[in-house]
Order: C-alpha cells, then structure tokens, then sequence
C-alpha cells in the first residue's frame, strides 16, 4: 500500500505581470503559503510522500533566497519521515544551467535528473518510473516500448511532465502547446501500471481511468486562464485499487464574470460586485451595453467603492449609444449638441477616442437633464 500527494505546476518566482509589484510580491507569497499548505497536507493526512510533476519553479533563473525557502519548506518532508520526488518541466528544466545542479536541496529530496529515460526510483513501499524534462528531449521516452520492471505486489506509478494528446480542446485555454513532450492517450492506456502522474496543464483533469492518469492542475493560480478553485490529488494505492481524492487548496482565486450587454444600471452593477466581493478574489469583468439617455453612470465611482473588497478588480467598460435616442430637428442647445457629438461618433475611427466621446455624450445629455 502506498499513499502520496500529487501536485505540479506550482510555479514559485512566477512573474504575475499586470499586478504591479505590491500584489505581485503578494501573489509570489502566496504560492510559497500554498507549498506550506501541500507540505502540511501530506504531514497531516499521514501520507507516505510528495510527488511534484514538473515546474515547480517558474523559471531557470530563479533567485537564491526563494530556492533556500523552498528548500527549507521541503526539508519539514523529510524530517517528517515523508519522502518528496521533484520531477524538472518545462519552466525548470534539467540541463548544465539548471538551477537543480546548482542549488542545494535537502538531501532527501529525490530529484529527477534523467532525461530521455525513465529513471526507477524505489520508496518505501512505491515503484516510481520518472524522466526529466530538458530543453535536448522535448519527447517523452517511448512508453510502449518501455517494459515498467514492477515487483509483485508493490504499487507501481509513471511520472511525466508533458501535453497528453489528443487534447481535444480541453487544453485551449490553459496549455502551453504540444511541443513539450507530447504523450498520446493510447500509450498511457497500455501502461501496466497503477497510476499515472502528469504535470504540464494547470488545470484539474483527469485523462484516462485504465490506468488513471491525472493532472492535478497548478495549485494556485497564476493567472485569469485558471479561473476558479485549485486542487492536489491525494492519492492511495492498495489491493482494493487506487483511490484518488481532489483536494482544494490555494489563497487567492480568479473570476471572469462574463461579457454582459444589457441596459446599465449603477445598482445592478453595484450589486454583482457586491454579491461577488472577497478579499481573496482577483475579479474581471467587461461590461458592455447602454444607458439610458440622461441617466450618465460614473463607473469609477463606484469601483472606487468596490476596489478595496477585491484583492484585484479590474472592470472594462464599452459604452454603447443609447437604443431609444432621441434627437429633434431644432435648434435648442441640446438638440445642437446631440447632432455635433453623434456626427463626430459616427465619424470617429479611434476605438478609445470614440469611447470618450460616447461618454461625453452620455455625460453632456445628463447635465442637460435627458
Ligand atoms: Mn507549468
């Protein structure tokens, strides 16, 4: 019987560009809390081992203080009685400059360094069969032609960091392509093993059942192509079978509310971000659509309201013309204004400069009282 925690992708040092460096420096936080977390899982659930598939660091270039850190979290593993399996992707592969030959790590920590074949790793209890990723071999070692040498009666898993095809789609809004080590559904299907450990796409999936095969997605966010909850896998592997639980872990989560085009209404829009409102939310929201003539709405005004009950709010607005103008022959002042402001919308080819206009003529009709 074997049991172990399953992540990857988690991506310390990562970049989060667009946050700024207050939040950014939060969110790089907030990834090693998550580590501590997963850390904990395994210690506290009794678990026999850590299992990481790939891009755990974000990059090659990963700064010295934050590799100590990391590796100061993960010795808690092993002074637990816990061993942890490090298996380089992508975003940290293994090669001369890789920060897995430099840096130190607890003695303990089993990291992967074989490329281009699967290296057998025996635990307590567990058979593991994992190949590193480098930049020489984008491809993962032929599996059908790999014969896993298992032993009667110990649990037997592959480890892989690479793209499972076909995607089927699934992968569009998160995978970083194919072209790192490109795995097909069939050869996982006629692995004689009892589990299959993926990493690469951040996103919770499970591919296949016979053996199963999972990713268990980035532990936390990296950005607005993760949306929602994030999850580990804790798995069990005994006579009766494998058991996979789907753990939800992470600080802070994206939400996307989708595109509206409707009438505006400052308290329909107040009340979604209200209803909506955490503090470990990054929210973004486009909302397109129309007022009503003479009912001008100051959206700044009311995310200044909102701003501080998101960690992150961002709200884009495309403001349509009204449906229902109305707009006389005469030559009143607003009639007049009305006609030059429509004219010089109509006209205008700048997407931002007929923004401020149509705001403008928003604007204008209500100081004119619609
Ligand atoms: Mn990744």
């Amino acid at each position: 019987m074997a049991s172990f925690l399953h992540t990857a992708d988690i991506h310390v040092g990562a970049k989060f560009k667009g946050l700024g460096d207050e939040k950014g420096n939060i969110r790089r936080e907030d990834i090693l809390q998550t580590l501590r977390k997963i850390v904990d899982l395994v210690i506290d659930r009794d678990l026999d081992g850590l299992l990481i598939v790939g891009d755990l660091f974000d990059e090659r270039a990963v700064n010295a203080a934050t590799i100590s850190m990391v590796s100061s979290v993960l010795s808690k593993l092993g002074s637990s009685g816990k061993w942890c399996v490090i298996v380089p992707g992508n975003h940290d592969p293994i090669g001369d400059d890789s920060l897995y030959n430099k840096a130190s790590f607890p003695s303990d920590t089993i990291i992967v360094k074989d490329a281009g074949r699967f290296e057998r790793i025996e635990l307590p209890g567990l058979i593991v069969f994992a190949s590193a990723f480098s930049e020489e071999n984008r491809t993962v070692p032929k599996l059908q032609e790999r014969n896993f040498e298992t032993v009667e009666g110990t649990p037997t898993i592959v480890a892989i960091h690479g793209s499972v095809e076909p995607a089927n789609n699934l992968w569009s809004s998160n995978a970083e392509g194919s072209q790192y080590c490109p795995i097909s559904v069939n050869d996982i299907e006629k692995l004689d093993v009892d589990y299959v450990a993926l990493g690469h796409f951040h996103s919770y999936r499970q591919v296949t059942s016979k053996p199963p095969a999972l990713y268990p997605g980035s532990p936390e966010s990296l950005g607005y192509d993760e949306i929602g909850q994030r999850y580990v896998a804790a798995v069990n592997v005994d006579s009766a079978g494998v058991q996979i639980e789907k753990i939800p872990v992470g600080e802070k989560t994206y939400v996307q509310i989708p595109e509206s085009i409707e009438e505006w209404d400052e308290a329909k829009i107040a009340d979604i971000l209200e209803k909506n409102s955490d503090r470990n939310k990054l929210l973004r929201w486009k909302i397109k659509g129309w007022a009503k003539e003479g009912n001008f709405i100051d959206i700044e005004n009311i995310l200044n309201a909102f701003n501080n009950q998101y960690f992150d709010l961002k709200v884009e607005t495309e403001l349509l013309l009204p449906e229902d103008l109305t707009i006389g022959s005469d030559y009143s002042a607003i009639s007049i204004f009305k006609r030059k402001m429509l004219g010089a919308i109509k006209e205008c080819e700048n997407p931002v400069e007929k923004k401020r206009l149509t705001e403008a003529y928003m604007l204008g009709v209500s100081l004119f009282g619609g």
